[in-house]
């Protein structure tokens, strides 16, 4: 099938992307087009007008007061290999290895991903496990949603049809900080079934000074395991202490049967990668 009938305009401004989409009855940004295209072709998304973004200054990857910040326009395989993310932020250059393949990864962008809000998605699990704030354009100027406030449902966030989300702040993590994704798909690179992605950071004693445990895939939304965090914070972790954890993880998700998995299947699934993500953060966080 191909894509019903849309008009469509090159943004070369933020302001003019913005006019777009406000004069507009039903327009839809168009970034990587990884997402979008495909539900254009199946005539499951039909804007009136496509506003393109791709002309806008939005894909910069940059450090200032503890954060790392990245555009919007930020390309998944840039993200990858920045060596600026890699040593700042490595939890998302292991979660973009397991997102799709290098073609989608070249193309598509953080913010598309993070707009998107399929629940299976890496990023927004990375953005929810790693506190990041989300900086969105409207017409009455930027403002800012936590990623734990940004995501409302399957595919829906607190953007509105006529705002930009344009950059992502993430705060830099302290030092012996660890981190892990362990991902469980139907086949390599494909969406999530069930992902953990975890970091833990140990004080000079080697005790737990904080975890961070996200899930996709079990649920409407990324879920933060805060039980479970709470659980390992101010403990020496020990296999026991970080099962408990991971169960604790899996009692917080929400999965729903469908043609892939039963919900039960993906909360047991949830336990068992949590705990091994758990187990790799902590030994990794030297
Ligand atoms: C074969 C294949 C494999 C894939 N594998 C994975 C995977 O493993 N993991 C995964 O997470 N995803 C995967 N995806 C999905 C896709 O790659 C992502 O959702 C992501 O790359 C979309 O980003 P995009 O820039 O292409 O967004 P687009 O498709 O251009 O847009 C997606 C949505 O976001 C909106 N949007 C885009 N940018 C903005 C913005 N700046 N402000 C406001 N709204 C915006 C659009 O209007 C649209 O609603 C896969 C896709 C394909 C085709």
């Amino acid at each position: 099938m191909k894509a019903a009938a849309f008009d469509y305009v090159r943004a070369s401004s933020v302001d003019e992307a913005l006019r777009a989409l406000t004069d507009a009855e039903n327009a839809k940004v168009l970034a990587g087009g990884q997402s979008l295209v495909p539900l254009l072709n199946r005539r499951l998304a039909r804007p009136s007008l496509l506003v393109d973004i791709n002309g806008l200054d939005l894909s910069s990857i940059r450090r200032t007061d503890g954060h790392l910040v990245l555009g919007a326009l930020t390309r998944h395989r840039a993200a990858e290999t920045s060596a600026l993310v890699s040593r700042d932020l490595p939890l998302l250059t292991e979660a973009l290895r397991h997102f799709g393949h290098v073609a989608i990864r070249n193309r598509g962008t953080l913010g598309g991903s993070l707009a998107h809000a399929d629940p299976a998605a890496e990023l927004p699990a990375v953005a929810v496990a790693l506190d990041a704030e989300l900086t969105i354009r409207g017409k009455h100027g930027l403002r800012t949603v936590s990623a734990r406030d940004f995501f409302t449902g399957t595919g829906q966030t607190e953007l509105e049809p006529d705002e930009l989300l344009v950059e992502v702040r993430f705060p830099v993590l302290p030092a012996r900080t660890g981190h892990a994704v362990e991902e469980l798909s139907r086949r390599s690179h494909d969406l999530a079934l069930v992902a953990v992605f975890a970091t833990v950071t140990l004080d000079e004693d080697g005790v737990c000074a904080q975890a961070r445990i996200a899930i996709a895939g079990a649920g409407p939304t990324p879920i933060r395991a805060i039980a479970a965090e709470e659980s390992l914070r101010g403990c020496v972790l020990t296999p026991g202490l970080i099962a408990g954890a991971a169960r604790e993880a899996a009692a917080a998700t929400d999965p729903a049967d469908d043609l892939h998995a039963p919900a039960g299947y993906r909360r047991d699934m949830a336990a068992v990668l949590a705990r091994r993500a758990i187990t790799r953060a902590n030994g990794s966080a030297r």
